[in-house]
């Protein structure tokens, strides 16, 4: 079904201590997208080695970024959240990103940009398994959900 498409959604270190975890929950729920499984964790320094590609130029300050303090990691689901989902975080470098986009309302460098969101259907499987959030889902039905599809 196209409404049980997921995304993995990621509060990263920056955006825990910053007080920002209330307002990304927040603009998923209100968009209608309906939370399945989170967890507050520290990564492993091998965590996000392996979730992001080796060979970029920032690699080791982006490695040490991601496992320098508590996440919160999230699946979200709804009809089309992928895209939904980076177009509510908008462009990479919060500079591109306009205000009234989570990047473009809570963050200004890209090194510090708060929040990861899959870039693809294909992504999400490998991302969820790679931080463990199988075994977080929870199976449940909103009412609200009633409302929010035809
Ligand atoms: P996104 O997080 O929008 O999917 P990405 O997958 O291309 O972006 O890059 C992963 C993260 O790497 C990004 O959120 C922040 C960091 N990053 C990307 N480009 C960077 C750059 N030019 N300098 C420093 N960090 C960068
Ligand atoms: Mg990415």
């Amino acid at each position: 079904m196209a409404n049980s498409e997921c995304t993995f959604i990621t509060i990263k270190p920056d955006g825990v201590p910053r007080g920002l975890i209330g307002d990304v929950i927040k603009s998923f729920e209100h968009r209608g997208f309906h939370l399945v499984a989170l967890k507050f964790m520290q990564a492993s320094e091998n965590l996000p080695k392996e979730h992001y590609l080796k060979d970029c130029p920032f690699y080791a300050d982006l490695v040490t970024y991601m496992h320098s303090g508590p996440v919160v990691a999230m699946i979200w689901e709804g009809l089309n959240v992928v895209k939904a989902g980076r177009v509510m975080l908008r462009e990479t470098n919060p500079v591109d990103s306009k205000p009234g986009t989570i990047r473009g309302d809570f963050c200004i460098q890209v090194g510090r940009n708060i929040i990861h969101s899959s870039d693809s259907v294909e992504s999400v499987e490998n991302e969820i398994g790679l931080w463990s959030l199988p075994e977080e889902l929870v199976n449940y039905k909103s009412s609200a959900q009633d409302w929010i599809l035809e």
